[in-house]
């Protein structure tokens, strides 16, 4: 049975490129990338993307936007004379896509669905393209369990509401399960770039995908509720004690579908309340823009030292 447990490296060529886990892919005249407005015959991809190295995504279009020119100035990457940075895929009217130099800066929308379709794409692209050994990124927010607002989390493992640690995808009637799992290495390696000095914690553990916001993570404050605080606790409490440290909504297609792929993966997040504590998130604006840099510069400050490394 060993010989059938193929490690992750098995789905990738030694040359680092992504293999695709679909024999029809090479099979069609051309691929569209529809969600990211982009195509395999009617772009030159090798040319565009060749050279991507490190895919970051988070939830929003606007983040992904000042991302990417955080992650320009921090690499001192420098755009041909007389152009600005453009969203790729403006005119798929679904996610934006920036790139500079090695790096993807794509918004993946909130939720399993959207964060899955993205996924597929953008695993095609880096097949297409002919990437080496690209590293995917999730900088996003969450809310914390037992964790101040502003604490950062890496997430070493991944669970869903039920604390399964799998993507279970209805595929032609039947449940198909994959394991969602994060790269241990990587989760080290942030981990020793976090900065004693920063004035929040920066944590490992366990993350809980939720499919909902509210019911889905056990807010009272939804339109609904027929649950008590109580029962609310519990459940908290409950998942604390498995080593669940936030509640977020992408991390299990993220590491599934990485996994899969035989992408190396990180998740790092940033905490925007301690649910132990309250259900609505309040901080004000500046706050709240200020945390989620916080997941931005780590990442930040990992792609610069592998880029010096080189
Ligand atoms: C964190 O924040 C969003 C919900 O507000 C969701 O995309 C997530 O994972
Ligand atoms: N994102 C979530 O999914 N949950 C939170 O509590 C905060 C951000």
């Amino acid at each position: 049975l060993n010989n059938l447990v193929e490690t992750r490296f098995d789905y990738r060529y030694p040359d680092g490129t992504v293999r695709l886990r679909n024999p029809h892919i090479e099979l069609m005249d051309q691929d569209i990338l529809y969600h990211l407005a982009l195509g395999s015959e009617s772009h030159d991809l090798v040319e565009m993307f060749g050279d991507v190295k490190f895919v970051c995504m988070g939830g929003t279009p606007k983040r992904m936007e000042n991302f990417a020119h955080y992650i320009m100035k921090e690499i001192g990457h420098k755009l041909p004379t007389g152009t600005s940075l453009m969203d790729i895929s403006q005119y798929s009217y679904r996610y934006s896509m920036y790139k500079v130099g090695p790096v993807l800066s794509i918004s993946h929308g909130m939720g399993v669905p959207s964060i899955g379709i993205l996924l597929h794409e953008v695993i095609k692209l880096m097949y297409h393209a002919k990437c080496k050994d690209p590293i995917f990124f999730r900088i996003g927010t969450c809310g914390g369990i037992g964790l101040e607002g502003g604490t950062v989390v890496i997430s070493d493992d991944a669970v869903d509401g039920m604390l399964n640690n799998y993507y279970e995808v209805p595929m032609l009637g039947k449940l198909v399960r994959r394991p969602a799992k994060l790269d241990k290495r990587l989760v080290r390696e942030l981990k020793a770039l976090s900065d004693v000095e920063d004035p929040y914690d920066t944590v490992t553990g366990t993350t809980m995908c939720a499919i909902d916001f509210y019911e889905g993570q056990g807010r009272l404050d939804g339109a609904f509720c027929e649950y008590s605080e109580t029962d609310k606790m519990d459940y908290l409490e409950n998942l604390n004690k498995h080593g669940v440290k936030n509640i977020e909504m992408e991390v299990i297609p993220f590491a599934a579908l990485t996994h899969h792929a035989g992408i190396r993966a990180a998740v790092v997040c940033v905490s925007l309340l301690d649910r132990l504590k309250g259900d609505q998130v309040c901080s004000p604006k500046e706050v709240m823009n200020e945390y989620q840099s916080r997941p931005q510069k780590l990442v930040a400050k990992y792609i610069k030292r592998q880029l010096q490394m080189k």
